[in-house]
């Protein structure tokens, strides 16, 4: 498989859970072919929306979702007030169907994975003010939050499966701190000492090679997914959004950061050092 086609082959599985996917996903490919990569198939259509256009896929709090019972296209949207809207496609274009009650705060992300476990997906909203939501994906309903007031402020969060149990894990900085929540049984199951975290950006990804995954934040910290020892702390910061993948053919995935929402360096987490920029 080529770099490209390793990159496109894994976009669905990205945007599963990854915020921005598409954009990025093309300046990741960009990288690789800058690097010597192949082309191998071309650019996906764009963010399927009638009359859409410009950086709609790379909003962290849009999604799109097909009803399985009306088999219609619906766009799910987290606004800044607090209130998450369900749009359904209608002969070409999108009507309001439905909206939520308030949500306690500006709606950061939303992500459509199945966290508790039971072969259905939810959609998982989470708030800037420390609120998260799972939600019916069919008819909106609330299956749970957790209480007002357990977490201020979330910077960042990510979805993923972190350890030995089979659901996956909310990973979010909150106040400061690194959290692991369990998605199924709904509690905090770690959280870090490390109390003045900043992450705006988190991928969980092997990135030295070990054969374990690591949780990346973009404010420079790496550690280890399954053990949550801290394996090292950056004095740069990897960027404002990060993807990973191997472009240099040594088997293992760098972090390729990006900064001023355009400009990008590529770190070699394994070696714990940016890429000189020449050979
Ligand atoms: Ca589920
Ligand atoms: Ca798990
Ligand atoms: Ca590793
Ligand atoms: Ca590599």
């Amino acid at each position: 498989m080529t770099i490209a086609s390793a990159i496109w082959s894994d976009r669905a599985g990205i945007a599963r859970v990854c915020p921005n996917a598409h954009r990025f996903a093309t300046q990741l490919l960009s990288a690789a072919l800058a690097l010597g990569g192949a082309v191998a198939e071309p650019a996906p259509a764009a963010f399927p929306l009638p009359g859409a256009d410009g950086a709609l896929d790379e909003f962290d709090s849009l999604r799109l979702v097909q009803s399985k019972v009306t088999g219609k296209e619906r766009l799910i949207l987290g606004d800044i007030h607090g209130f998450l809207h369900v749009y359904e496609k209608r002969q070409g274009s999108y009507q309001e169907i439905w909206i939520s009650e308030y949500f306690e705060g500006p709606i950061s992300g939303i992500f459509v994975t199945d966290i508790n476990n039971d072969e259905l997906e939810e959609l998982v909203v989470y708030t800037e003010d420390g609120r998260f939501y799972f939600l019916d994906i069919e008819d909106y309903n609330t299956i749970w939050s957790n209480p007002p007031n357990e977490y201020e402020h979330i910077s960042s969060m990510y979805v993923y499966n972190v350890d030995d149990d089979a659901q996956e894990e909310l990973i979010f900085v909150a106040d400061g701190r690194l959290i692991i929540f369990d998605g199924q049984d709904r509690f905090e199951e770690w959280r870090s000492d490390e109390e003045s975290l900043q992450a705006t950006y988190i991928l969980v990804g092997d990135v030295d090679g070990d054969g374990a995954d690591e949780i990346i934040l973009n404010d420079g910290y790496v550690y280890d997914a399954r053990y949550r020892d801290l394996e090292w702390q950056s004095s740069q910061s990897f960027g404002q959004r990060m993807g990973l993948l191997d472009v240099d053919g040594d088997g293992i995935l760098e972090v390729i950061g990006e900064f001023g929402d355009r400009f990008l360096r590529i770190f070699d987490i394994d070696l714990r050092r940016m890429k000189s920029p020449r050979r």
